[in-house]
């Protein structure tokens, strides 16, 4: 399986330099090594994204998408794995659409622990209407919304997970590809909620490539042990001279759709009922 397989034709109008670049890149990458490696074929494969920059990535992909209403990326995961286990369903958010209009879907798909994995395109900003303020902007932040700087305490996502039960949580970064490539192939390997906030660089509205470079480290590679939940809550506040990256936390836990299906699969079940016979039920 060649990565250009998944190419779409559409033109991109991303800004040149955009971090949402390497996120398609590595996706496309982890895509192919999945089916090459036999986990899943690519017709099995369904994303879903959100309305912002990060959003046009259903266009560039060439697999099936679902292309949502903004902060409404979660509850088509939900449809299309109770309806078909066996798909691998990947959702794509903007840091306003996933912690801003969307965050009580996140809330409780993560606490169900429905087999999906998440991906935040977190950029610290509402980039495609021009720049304002998200829950991750950081004090101080200037835009048009707040010309005098951004007053409000921002929220930790890692944190957000972690208290919502969620069984993968993970911190990627665009200005380190490789790692981010690896990060992704093992969070849509994962068995239940794989969430995993990406430091996005965003040309336009906040260049943070360069300022967080030399901060960002593997947390994997210093001992980290991911099973300790107080260790990922303690790890997750570091944020100043350091700045941690890979995976804080990861168990396993029995997913959504099993407890609720057991091993039924909806999408072959023949024949299909009527949504009247459906509806009859409740009358
Ligand atoms: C319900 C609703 N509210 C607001 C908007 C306007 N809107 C479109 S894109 C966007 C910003 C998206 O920001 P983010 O989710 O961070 O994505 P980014 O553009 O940064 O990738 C907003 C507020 C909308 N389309 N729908
Ligand atoms: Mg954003």
């Amino acid at each position: 399986m060649e990565v250009r397989e998944f190419d779409s034709p559409a033109k991109n109008t991303w800004c040149l330099g955009c971090g949402n670049f390497n996120i398609l890149a590595v996706v496309k990458q982890v895509m192919a090594e999945l089916v090459e490696s036999g986990d899943v074929k690519s017709e099995q494969i369904v994303i879903s994204s959100g309305i912002g920059c990060h959003g046009k990535i259903s266009d560039y992909i060439k697999v099936n998408s679902f292309y949502c209403l903004h902060g409404r990326v979660v509850p088509p995961l939900m449809g299309m794995k109770v309806g078909n286990q066996r798909l691998k369903v990947i959702g794509f958010a903007g840091d306003g659409d996933a912690y801003d209009e969307g965050v009580s879907h996140l809330i409780h798909t993560a606490r169900r622990n429905l087999d999906a994995t998440f991906i935040v395109h977190d950029n610290q900003v509402f980039a495609l209407t021009t720049s304002q303020v998200t829950p991750t902007t950081p004090i101080g932040f200037k835009t048009k919304s707040v010309p005098k700087g951004s007053f409000e305490s921002p929220l930790n996502p890692l944190h957000l997970m972690l208290a919502c039960g969620a069984t993968f949580v993970a911190r990627g970064f665009t200005g380190d590809i490789p790692h981010l490539r690896s990060l992704i192939l093992q969070a849509v390997r994962h068995r239940g909620f794989a969430f995993i906030d990406v430091l996005q660089h965003c040309p336009s509205f906040n260049p943070t490539l360069e300022k967080f470079k030399p901060k960002v480290y593997d947390l994997n590679k210093e001992g980290h042990n991911v099973e300790d939940f107080a260790a990922a809550l303690e790890k997750a506040k570091e944020w100043n001279d350091r700045i941690p990256i890979g995976i804080f936390y990861q168990v396993k836990k029995e997913i959504y759709e099993k407890q609720l299906l057991g091993d039924r699969l909806l999408a072959e079940e023949k024949p299909l009922p009527s949504v009247q016979s459906v509806l009859q039920e409740f009358m």
